[in-house]
């Protein structure tokens, strides 16, 4: 018997299907963040830090410095992870030798990510950026004060819906174009609600033409705070919430976004009363929103557990958000899309026909025991079974992979 076959023997006495958890698996994409690579720098002519209270730290050797480099690290990055994923692109992306404002951006600007796309056989969502730019010094975008400012960033915005169009026509498959702004005040502002109102009307601007729902799908991001806008975030998790129900939209929920103790995982059943569909950015924020590489923790496992349990894998896309720049950056992605992936697996192999009776019987001791009992099953094998279907290594093949590949760009200048 091999470790899978025994294994597979583990969970059948608990009446769980490894086969249709493992086929199960197969079919969830996760849409990797394709700022992890270079630690949210981008590739305009003009760059500096990213702003807006994000923030990536460290100074590890290897950072894609080009297109080219950014996607031979993305190429070996999924060539270890198993299944066929997604690329999130931001707008800070594009790929030529023009330099066009972000007023000004095209779709050809991004061709070569299309292509390479194409070639891969990998999905692409997008996002405009309104950070990293002088107009967005005063970390405000949308909400600012000054109509020109608001004007040049809903062109910005618009035009990056365009261009998601185009790329979800080109490959076939709805390219989400997520919109994340910083806009916030350091200090207690007298005026929320004015700066709420100007961002409800740029985001009404911005969203004013109607896009087919098979090419492109509008996402609203919240965040509680940042570094710079403690007092006040304009999109807060209350106004974006609001304004997807009223504009049907997408909504995004990052794990950073929320005050620390809170589960965003229990919000899932909440938020998909009133909303189609939800994006997740799958993070880990360590005492603030600080974008760690995730880890198979409780949040994440609970997080996979209420996608399954609530049967929202359906309408639920999952991407990513996190960038360290301590270690080696394709290993973060490497490893934390397995992470979320794990995280699926462990939740697809639950035995959840069961815990629904327990529960709906109020037998919280057979719950709880059922949970607990199951933490110590093979997983393991089951895991390493997925990778060796999808020929992708596992242990110390892929440690050793990782490191030859660090290697390999760690003389990046
Ligand atoms: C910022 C948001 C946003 C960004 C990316 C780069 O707090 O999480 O999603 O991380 O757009
Ligand atoms: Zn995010």
């Amino acid at each position: 018997m091999t470790p899978y076959e025994s294994a597979k023997a583990h969970f059948a006495d608990w009446n769980v299907d490894t086969e249709a958890a493992l086929a199960a698996l197969a079919t969830i994409p996760i849409s990797m963040h394709c700022w992890q690579g270079d630690d949210v720098v981008g590739f305009e002519k003009q760059t500096g830090t990213s702003g807006g209270g994000i923030q990536a730290t460290g100074n590890h050797p290897g950072r894609a410095t080009s297109p080219e480099q950014l996607r031979a690290d993305l190429d070996f990055a999924y060539s270890r992870i198993p299944g066929s994923h997604r690329l999130n692109l931001h707008a800070i992306y594009l790929d030529t030798d023009e330099t066009p404002d972000r007023d000004e951006i095209e779709f050809h600007h991004f061709a070569s990510w299309v292509d390479w796309a194409k070639s891969q056989g990998i999905g692409l969502d997008f996002n405009p950026t309104f950070f990293a730019h002088a107009k967005a010094d005063d970390n405000l975008t949308l909400s600012h004060p000054d109509q020109g400012i608001r004007e040049f960033w809903i062109e910005h915005g618009k035009r990056t819906r365009e261009i998601a169009a185009q790329m979800g026509d080109a490959l076939g498959s709805p390219a989400i174009n997520n919109i994340w702004v910083p806009d916030g005040y350091k200090d207690n502002p007298i005026d929320r609600m004015a700066a709420r109102a100007r961002l409800e009307a740029s985001l009404d601007a911005m969203l004013e033409t109607k896009f087919d729902k098979k090419r492109m799908l509008d996402a609203v991001e919240s965040k509680l705070f940042g570094i710079g806008v403690e007092a006040c975030t304009v999109g807060s998790h209350e106004f974006y919430l609001g304004y997807a129900i009223r504009n049907s939209t997408v909504l995004c929920l990052d794990m950073g976004h929320f005050h620390p103790t809170e589960n965003v995982a229990d919000k899932l059943s909440s938020v998909a009363l009133s909303v189609d569909e939800i994006l997740l950015h799958v993070s880990r924020p360590m005492r603030w929103d600080s974008d760690h590489v995730i880890l198979q923790n409780d949040d994440i496992l609970m997080m996979a557990q209420e996608l399954v349990t609530s049967d929202l894998l359906g309408r639920t896309h999952i991407g990513l958000d996190f960038f360290d720049a301590t270690i080696s950056r394709t290993a973060a992605w490497v490893i934390g899309t397995r992470n979320m992936q794990k995280a699926l697996l462990r939740a697809l192999l639950l035995p959840i026909a069961d815990l629904r009776q327990a529960e709906d019987n109020l037998d919280f001791t057979s719950r709880l025991v059922l949970t607990e009992e199951f933490k110590d099953l093979p997983f393991g094998a089951i895991w390493r079974e997925f990778c060796d279907r999808q020929n992708v290594p596992t242990g110390q093949a892929l440690f050793a992979d990782l490191q030859t590949y660090q290697n390999g760009v760690s003389a990046r200048a």
